[in-house]
């Protein structure tokens, strides 16, 4: 395939209702779109990364300019193309992830629509839906997360993640369990919220049967995760840490977690996150997939992805409606707590024009260069 163009486009989605987690509160989504342009089809990718670099170190800007800049001339340059050329060609640039998985999903697509392959298919996925969780904010009162909690429920959902940070742990975790029984599947997201002199607060979770807590400490502490891990019956999640599937062996060989959040955006790609699936299954380790407030775009191809063998946990691939009044695509609607897996070639969804004409608040197209 060669590639003709790089059209990138940032929208600014507003979110049904503001998101607050330990690193702060979203009130919209900035959106990076990437339309990979060859001579055989179209495809598009969607960043993953925050306005702001406080989730990880990488943020929306700074991933359009790494594109820009150095990602998108590399791939100018390898001349012919597929989705599994993406990560060697771009290898000589350190990190920067969630751009690089931009680039690679946007060259999946056209590669699988010019093939007329769904991607569940070409990823290896066996089921036809998937069961969906919802990730719930911190609210600003008990009650209200009750209400909101509850609302959740009402629509099928069939797990709840509670985020938590200190001071906004074991009270609210402790009235959702009171409230909707023992039997609802029920887990926490701190994202890296707590340290040392906060860790007795977590082990009073241990009592709330929890299906996991994620990701307690901050990224690069796996040491102090395996200690907690020790310590608890309920398993350790890691989301932030698990960058590779290299660092998913290392974190499962350390006992730092005994199950795993794969983020396509956050591994390099949807490849990448295959391999992590795979790394983990061998080692006995059962995944589920993250979100990251995608648009229906991102979020089918997470569907798809969630359709592998060992993602054995519902994901954080819930319904548009949780998100955005007005998805870019066509809505994903919950059916009996459970999202449709694409079967359309490629990503598998349509771009709603006329929508992603009104938010969109920045166009630039990059062409290979002459050299
Ligand atoms: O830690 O899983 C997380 C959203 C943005 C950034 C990080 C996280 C989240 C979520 C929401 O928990 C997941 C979703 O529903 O898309
Ligand atoms: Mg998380």
């Amino acid at each position: 395939m060669k590639l003709e163009a790089l059209e990138l486009r940032r929208l600014d989605v507003p979110l049904v209702r503001p998101f607050r987690t330990s690193f702060g509160v979203q009130t919209s989504r900035d959106v990076l779109l990437v339309r990979a342009v060859s001579d055989e089809a179209d495809g598009w990718g969607e960043c993953v990364a925050l306005s702001a670099p406080i989730y990880s170190s990488e943020y929306v800007e700074g991933a359009q300019a790494v594109i820009r800049d150095h990602l998108a001339p590399r791939l100018f340059k390898a001349g012919d193309v597929t989705a599994r050329a993406v990560g060697p060609v771009l290898a000589p640039v350190l990190g920067h992830r969630m751009a690089k998985a931009t680039l690679e999903m946007a060259v999946l697509d056209a590669e699988l629509c010019a093939h007329g392959m769904p991607l569940a298919q070409y990823l290896g996925g066996v089921r036809e839906r998937v069961e969906c969780g919802v990730s719930v904010g911190i609210a600003p009162t008990i009650d209200e997360l009750l209400e909101e909690v509850g609302g959740y429920i009402d629509h099928g959902y069939r797990r709840i993640k509670l985020k938590i940070q200190p001071g906004w742990d074991v009270e609210p975790v402790r009235a959702v369990r009171e409230s909707f029984g023992e039997d609802l599947l029920l887990q926490v997201d701190a994202n890296a919220a707590y340290d040392a002199g906060t860790t007795s607060l977590l082990e009073r979770l241990d009592d709330f049967n929890l299906l996991l807590i994620e990701q307690p400490f901050e990224e690069e502490d796996l040491q102090q995760h395996a200690s907690l891990a020790e310590r608890l019956r309920t398993p350790i999640c890691l989301d932030e840490s698990i960058t590779s599937a290299r660092a998913a062996a290392e974190a499962i060989r350390m006992g730092a977690c005994r199950i795993v959040n794969i983020k396509a955006g956050r591994v390099g790609g949807y490849l990448e996150a295959a391999r992590i699936s795979d790394i983990c299954a061998a080692l006995g380790v059962s995944v589920w997939c993250g979100g990251m407030l995608e648009t229906g775009l991102g979020r089918a191809a997470n569907v798809a992805l969630a359709s592998l063998p060992n993602f054995r946990l519902p994901g954080d691939t819930s319904a548009s409606d949780r998100y955005y009044a007005e998805d870019i695509t066509e809505p994903f609607v919950l059916v009996d707590g459970m999202l449709p897996v694409p079967t359309a070639p490629g990503v598998g969804v349509e771009l709603r024009v006329d929508v992603v004409e009104a938010m969109t608040t920045q166009m630039e197209t990059l062409v290979p260069g002459l050299t």
